[in-house]
C-alpha cells in the first residue's frame, strides 16, 4: 500500500500546488474477496473491492497513467470496466466481459494499464460479468491537469463522490442466477448513497445509518455523481437547495441551475452545491423513477455547532413513473466550449436505426419463460469461448464465433416490434476506422414501454435531439442541436420515444453498446462494432498486454450460453 499511497499523493500535490505538472502514474492495487456484510439486521455475503463498498475512488489527474493490480480471491471470474474512459488504441484495458476479454479467473491476477487522457469531470469503473457490478463499482475522478483554479466554474471548497447504488439482500451472483431463471419481480430492498440504506430503512425497531454531508455555510462543494444501481434511474433532490451541474459524463455542460438531478444507471454528472440555506438539517433524498425503492442521506450545517433536535428538511419528491422531469432534464444539458471538446460532425457516412424493446416471452408450450430483449430484432449472446476482440485481432472472428451475425443497419418501418420469435446471435457492426456514425434509438412507441440508458464503450458521442413518439426523419432531423450538444458516454432514450446521437469511429477495437439496465443487458439488448485499424501506426491497435487472461481455465464467472 505504500507505493500507492505515495502515487496518490504525488498526483494530488502536483495539482495543488503547480497549476500544472508532469502526467503521473497512479497505480492501485483491487483484492476482490466476498465479505458479510450486515443491513436490516442480516448479515448477506457480497463479492467487493478491498472490502469496501462502493469501492475505493480513484483520483486522476488529466493525462495520467493508471495501474490497477486485480487479486482475484473471489469464486467467480470478473472483469473490470473503466466506464467511459476513452482507451485510445488500448481496448484490450476496456474490461468488457468476453468482448475484449475473458474474466480473470479466481486465484488469477490481472492488471489493467491505461492513460486517461483528454477527458475531465467524473467517470466510474464497475465489474463487467453477470450482475457482480452490483457491489464492484467505484468512482473515478479526473481533476484538470492546470489544477483547481481552472475548472470553468467557482473553485469548490470540497469534491464530494455521490455514489447510488441498490442493495439486493444477496450476493449478487445469486441475483443473476434468478434473472436467468425470469424471476423478475425482485427488487432491491433499497437504495444506497455511498453505501449507506438511510433512515427511511428499519428492521426490528434498528434504523438504518444516514450518508452524512457536514456543510459550512457559504461554501460551495462539487457533487461527483455516479448511478451505480442495476435497475433504476434516480431522482435526486436536497429539501431546500438547487445545483448547477457543470458536467455530465466528464464533458463540461453549460451550468445549468435545477432543484432535481435525473441520473440512469452508467450515467454520471458533476454539479455544484452551495450551502446557502439557514443553518440546520436537510435531506438529499434519492428516488427510483420506476419502483418503490428509495434512499436519503442528511447534508448538515456547520456540524460543530448542530443540535440535532432539529426537524430535518424533506423535499418534495416527483411521483413513481413521472418520465417529464427525466425527459426536461436530459433535455436542459448543453456541451460548454473548452479546449477539450471536440467539434460536432458535420457529415455522416453511415446512419444506423436501432430499434431496442424488452418483452416477456414463453417457449415449449408456457413451460419456460424469460425476458427477452432485442436490438433491431436479434438479442444478443455474448461468445461463448473467444472475446471477440482477440478474434478480430487474429482475424479470426467467422471462424472462431459460431454464433456471429451482422447487425442489420435498419428494419423496414412498421415491422420494429413482434412477439414472434427474436434470433440470439452475437451481432456485430464493422466500421472502417473514423466513419461517422449516426443512429437513431427507438423505444417501443407504445404503452408500458421503458427508457433505456444506452451505453457505448470507447468512444463519447453527441447528443442531437431526443422525442416522444415514433422517430420521423423529415420532421426530426430539424430539431438536431448541431451547435452544442452535449457530449455523453451514456443517454437515456426516453420512454415512449427516441434519441439520436453521432459519433466518430476513431478508436480500433472491439466496442459494446448496451443498455445499462442489467435485466435488459444480460437479456440481448445489446451489439457491438468492430472498429478496423487506420493506415498508420497511430491508428493501429497494438498486441495485447503478456498477462491477456487465458480463457482455458475458464470454470465460470459468466452464466450466458
Ligand atoms: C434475512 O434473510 C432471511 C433469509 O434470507 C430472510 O428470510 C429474511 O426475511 C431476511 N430479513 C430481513 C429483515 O431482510
Ligand atoms: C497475484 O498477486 C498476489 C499478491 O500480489 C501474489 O502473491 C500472487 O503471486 C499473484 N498471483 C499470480 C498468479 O500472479
Ligand atoms: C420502520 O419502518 C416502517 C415501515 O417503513 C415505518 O412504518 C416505521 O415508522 C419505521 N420505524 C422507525 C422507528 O423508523
Ligand atoms: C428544460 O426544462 C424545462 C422545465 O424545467 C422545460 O420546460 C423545457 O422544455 C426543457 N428544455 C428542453 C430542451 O428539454
Ligand atoms: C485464430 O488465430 C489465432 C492466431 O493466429 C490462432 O492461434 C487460432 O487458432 C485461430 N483460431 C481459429 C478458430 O481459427
Ligand atoms: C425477427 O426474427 C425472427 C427470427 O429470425 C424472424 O422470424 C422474424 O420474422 C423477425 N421479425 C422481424 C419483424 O423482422
Ligand atoms: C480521421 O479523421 C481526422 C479528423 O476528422 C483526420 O484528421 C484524420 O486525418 C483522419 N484519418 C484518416 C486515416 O482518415
Ligand atoms: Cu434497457
Amino acid at each position: 500500500m505504500g507505493a500507492i499511497g505515495v502515487a496518490l499523493f504525488l498526483a494530488v500535490a502536483l495539482a495543488a500546488t503547480s497549476g500544472g505538472g508532469d502526467a503521473v502514474i497512479v497505480e492501485h492495487t483491487f483484492v476482490v474477496s466476498q465479505i458479510k456484510l450486515r443491513y436490516l439486521c442480516n448479515d448477506t455475503l457480497v463479492t467487493l473491492v478491498n472490502g469496501q463498498l462502493p469501492g475505493p475512488a480513484i483520483e486522476v489527474t488529466e493525462g495520467d497513467s493508471l495501474v490497477v493490480h486485480v487479486i482475484n480471491k473471489s469464486p467467480s471470474g470478473l472483469t473490470i470496466h473503466w466506464h467511459g474512459v476513452k482507451q485510445q488504441l488500448n481496448c484490450w484495458a476496456d474490461g468488457a466481459g468476453m468482448i475484449t476479454q475473458c474474466p480473470i479467473q479466481p486465484n488469477k491476477n490481472f492488471t489493467y494499464r491505461f492513460n486517461v487522457r483528454g477527458q475531465e469531470g467524473t467517470l466510474w469503473w464497475h465489474a463487467h460479468v453477470g450482475c457482480l457490478r452490483a457491489t464492484i463499482h467505484g468512482a473515478l475522478l479526473i481533476r484538470p491537469r492546470s489544477g483547481p483554479n481552472s475548472y470553468p466554474f467557482p473553485r469548490p471548497h470540497k469534491e464530494i463522490p455521490i455514489v447510488i447504488g441498490e442493495w439486493l439482500g444477496m450476493d449478487p451472483i445469486k441475483l443473476e442466477t434468478r434473472i436467468q431463471s425470469s424471476i423478475l419481480s425482485d427488487e432491491p430492498l433499497s437504495a444506497t448513497i455511498n453505501g449507506k440504506l438511510g433512515d427511511a430503512n428499519n428492521c426490528s425497531g434498528v434504523i438504518e445509518d444516514n450518508y452524512i454531508l457536514n456543510v459550512e455555510q457559504g461554501k460551495t462543494y462539487l457533487l461527483r455523481i455516479v448511478n451505480a444501481a442495476l435497475h433504476s434511474e434516480y431522482y435526486v433532490k436536497i429539501a431546500g437547495h438547487t445545483f448547477t451541474v457543470v458536467a455530465a459524463d466528464a464533458n463540461y455542460v453549460k451550468p445549468y441551475t435545477t432543484d432535481i438531478i435525473a441520473i440512469a444507471p452508467g450515467e454520471t454528472l458533476d454539479a455544484l452545491l452551495v450551502a446557502d440555506a439557514s443553518p440546520g438539517r436537510y435531506y438529499i433524498v434519492a428516488n427510483s423513477k420506476s419502483m418503490r425503492v428509495k434512499t436519503r442521506g442528511i447534508v448538515y450545517y456547520n456540524p460543530s455547532k448542530r443540535s440535532d433536535d432539529t426537524q430535518v428538511m424533506e423535499p418534495d419528491m416527483p411521483g413513481k413513473d413521472d418520465a417529464a422531469a427525466s425527459f426536461y432534464f436530459h433535455g436542459n444539458l448543453t456541451s460548454l466550449p473548452h479546449p477539450l471538446a471536440q467539434p460536432v460532425p458535420a457529415n455522416v457516412d453511415e446512419q444506423l436505426f436501432m430499434a431496442i424493446d424488452t418483452t416477456h416471452m414463453c417457449r415449449e408450450g408456457g413451460s419456460v419463460c424469460g425476458l427477452v430483449s432485442r436490438m433491431n430484432n436479434i438479442s444478443f449472446q455474448l461468445p461463448p469461448r473467444i472475446p471477440l476482440l482477440k478474434a478480430h485481432y487474429y482475424h479470426n472472428v467467422s471462424s472462431s464465433v459460431s454464433t456471429l451475425q451482422e447487425f442489420p443497419s435498419i428494419i423496414p418501418p412498421g415491422l420494429v416490434y413482434n412477439d414472434g420469435q427474436t434470433s440470439k446471435a452475437t451481432s456485430v457492426r464493422r466500421l472502417r476506422y473514423n466513419t461517422t456514425v449516426e443512429i437513431v434509438f427507438q423505444c417501443p412507441p407504445v404503452m408500458y414501454s421503458y427508457s433505456n440508458p444506452m451505453h457505448l464503450h470507447g468512444h463519447d458521442f453527441f447528443v442531437l435531439a431526443q422525442g416522444h413518439g415514433k422517430y420521423d426523419a423529415d420532421k426530426d432531423m430539424q430539431t438536431y442541436n448541431l451547435v452544442d450538444p452535449p457530449v455523453r458516454n451514456t443517454i437515456l432514450v426516453p420512454v415512449v420515444g427516441w434519441t439520436v446521437i453521432r459519433f466518430i469511429a476513431s478508436n480500433p477495437g472491439v466496442w459494446f453498446l448496451h443498455c445499462h439496465y442489467e435485466k435488459h443487458a444480460s437479456s440481448g439488448m445489446a451489439m457491438a462494432f468492430m472498429v478496423e485499424n487506420g493506415p498508420t501506426l497511430d491508428s493501429t491497435l497494438p498486441p495485447p498486454p503478456s498477462d491477456y487472461p487465458s480463457c482455458d481455465d475458464q470454470n465460470n464467472g459468466l452464466e450466458f450460453e
